[in-house]
């Protein structure tokens, strides 16, 4: 027992995401998603995502969460979206919960099957083992949501760094479109 976790709760802000008490954040700016768009910006600095963590001992008898703030904007129409990736341990399966704003979970397994599901307040997204995992945000304002995975999953962004997401999610006249990535496994 004596490695067992006391109990103990967090706030979570449902719009902004924040957390109270805040103990874990990460940033990744434009500089941080270099390769990652189809396409180049001048900016650098700019933060693009935000990541609130709850963390926990990384092994399979607990549950980590994080909330994820992704602002909106695109570079060559390419919606701002998350880096994305793997689990290490291949099997372990994700929840997100939309708070605020809009977007598309980007999915896809190792043999490039792909799947596209819409993020908004109240959508429960159901991630399975073996599936990378990429949010876009494609609305006007910050797409907020939470998350909660295994603790032992890990994150391996190196195999979507070099083979990136089946489809990309784009700015068309008519809304988002998901179109093929002319980039995907080169
Ligand atoms: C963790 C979970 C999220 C992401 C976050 C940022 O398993 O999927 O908390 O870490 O949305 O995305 P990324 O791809 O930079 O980790
Ligand atoms: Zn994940």
């Amino acid at each position: 027992m004596s490695d067992t976790l006391a109990p103990f709760t967090t706030m979570v802000d449902l719009f902004d995401g924040r957390l109270d008490p805040e103990r874990e954040t990460a940033q990744r700016t434009l500089a941080d998603l270099e390769g990652y768009f189809q396409g180049s910006s001048l900016s650098r600095s700019e933060v693009v995502y935000r990541v609130y963590g709850i963390p926990v001992p990384e092994t399979n008898s607990e549950v980590a969460c994080s909330t994820t703030v992704l602002e909106a904007g695109d570079i060559e129409g390419e919606y701002y979206m998350t880096k994305g990736h793997f689990h290490v341990e291949r099997d372990r399966a994700e929840i997100y919960v939309g708070l605020s704003g809009e977007g598309r979970l980007v999915m896809a397994t190792e043999d490039g099957r792909h799947a596209v599901e819409p993020m908004r307040r109240g959508t429960v997204n159901y991630i399975p083992g073996g599936w990378a995992h990429r949010s876009v945000n494609v609305g006007a304002e910050p797409l907020v949501f939470f998350a909660a995975y295994i603790g032992d999953a890990g994150h391996d962004y190196a195999t979507i760094e070099r083979r990136g997401f089946p489809v990309l999610v784009t700015r068309g006249v008519e809304g988002p479109r998901v179109i093929d990535n002319p980039s995907y496994g080169v």
